[in-house]
């Protein structure tokens, strides 16, 4: 009976075995899963839009190597992403249909602009900070596919945090107006940093859920304080401050306390409404329209291949 699958299922998630694409598993799990690691991948593929914005303008040839590096980096993360999904029996068309339909989310996070040559120091420091430590959880996520596919993920985005903290760090070593536009973007990628772990424990629908079934194995606020705490050593290096009055070292709790995110901006920016929602959906279809007989080609090739050894 499905009771005694659904015992098996979580005694095997229970004792740390994987579940493999051919497992049983309850239709909410497979949901669920299909749920966040398309929009993971919708936001790596999403992601590469406001950084693709400076690689005609990076300062150096060698940057501009490195941007690439990255930005091709984050296309991988989420063709391995999209692959996890199909394991599950969703269809890549399908997936990606329902981000060009709006039906799908991506992270908040891609939906600011990307201002200066500071802003992509700003978003390895601080976007790619914050990914890494949701990321380091997901590398034990229960679904075996997707927990491997971010052991992988997890490695390439160390460098693209060390990249974006470089950037930063000689930024603010510069000359006075490098130092105002490094601290410029850091007050504008902070807070919309700390929306990227999603909204507060007490209004998060999936996480008791997900919890049970070890996809997610910190909350979103335990992650949002290590990445606050993280964050503010790091920032004493760079000579920075961090735009919140209320951040503050607590004794009594080990940990910094910080001010109260602007949860109306979030759901703003969730529901479509963010200041680049449109221009980055509208980039991604008329990229998959343009983009059609790339793919109508290498099907008829791969098409003729197959018939050519059946003969
Ligand atoms: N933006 O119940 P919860 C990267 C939605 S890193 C938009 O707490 P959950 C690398 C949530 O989907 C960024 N929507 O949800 C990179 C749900 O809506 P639904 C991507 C958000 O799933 C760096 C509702 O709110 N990383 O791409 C956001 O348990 C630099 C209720 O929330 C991942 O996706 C948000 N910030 O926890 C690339 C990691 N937060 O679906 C380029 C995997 C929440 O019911 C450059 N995902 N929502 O309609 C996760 O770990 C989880 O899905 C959370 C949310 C933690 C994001």
């Amino acid at each position: 009976s499905v009771q005694e699958l659904e015992k098996i299922f979580q005694d095997k998630v229970d004792q740390e075995i994987k579940i493999e694409p051919k497992d049983w598993m309850p239709d909410a799990y497979r949901k669920t899963l299909v749920r966040q690691i398309s929009q993971h991948a919708h936001s790596e593929i999403v992601g590469m839009l406001p950084e693709g914005n400076w690689i005609s303008r990076a300062p150096s040839l060698k940057r501009k190597a490195i941007l690439l590096a990255k930005v091709q980096d984050e296309a991988g993360h989420g063709l391995y992403l999209y692959s996890a999904v199909e394991t599950l029996g969703t269809t890549r068309n399908q997936t990606i249909e329902d981000l060009h339909s709006g039906k799908a989310k991506y992270s908040s996070i891609f939906n600011y602009p990307t201002l200066t040559w500071a802003d992509i120091g700003a978003i390895g420091w601080l976007v790619d900070g914050a990914a890494i430590l949701n990321q380091v959880m997901l590398c034990r996520a229960s679904y075996g596919p997707y927990a491997r596919a971010m052991v992988r993920i997890c490695k390439e985005e160390s460098f693209h945090q060390r990249q974006g903290f470089e950037i930063l760090l000689v930024l603010s070593k510069g000359t006075p107006e490098q130092q105002a536009m490094c601290q410029d973007a850091i007050n504008r990628w902070w807070w919309p940093s700390l929306m990227m772990f999603g909204p507060k424990d007490s209004e998060s629908t999936h996480s008791d859920q997900s919890m049970t079934w070890k996809i997610k194995r910190k909350s979103n606020d335990e992650l949002r304080q290590q990445f606050v705490d993280m964050i503010v050593e790091q920032a004493k290096i760079l000579n920075v401050t961090l735009p919140d009055p209320a951040l503050q070292w607590n004794a009594e709790r080990g940990h910094y306390d910080f001010g109260e995110i602007d949860w109306v901006e979030f759901w703003n920016v969730v529901k479509g409404n963010g200041p680049c929602n449109k221009q980055r959906l509208e980039a991604r279809r008329k990229a998959w329209d343009e983009g059609a007989w790339v793919r109508d080609a290498a099907a008829a090739h791969a098409e003729k291949r197959k018939a050519r050894q059946e003969v």
